[in-house]
């Protein structure tokens, strides 16, 4: 019988960074002005498959999304569905 913690410590570490590499995309959303729009754009983009995290500013109207294996047309028609254009 084997398990994760029979394995050494650096090789599971390795593959669990590996496995889960977080990467980061950012978009410009120029249309988004209140909190409403902080929402709509939010809850879209999270619903995306691999997303861990989304981060808007109203002030520089950026999207910031976190995660692993992110699929940039599907980030950016998340914006669309939502009702918004991203640069
Ligand atoms: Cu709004």
């Amino acid at each position: 019988m084997s398990c994760l913690f029979d394995l050494p410590m650096s090789d599971t570490l390795e593959g669990y960074m590996a496995n889960n590499e977080m990467t980061e995309i950012t978009y410009l959303v120029p249309d988004m002005s209140c909190e409403h729009c902080t929402h709509a754009v939010s809850n879209e983009v999270s619903r995306v498959s691999g997303v861990a995290s989304v981060d808007v500013d109203l002030q520089s109207k950026t999207v910031t999304v976190r995660g692993s294996h992110l699929d940039d047309m599907a980030l950016r028609s998340a914006i669309d569905e939502a009702g918004y254009e991203a640069d």
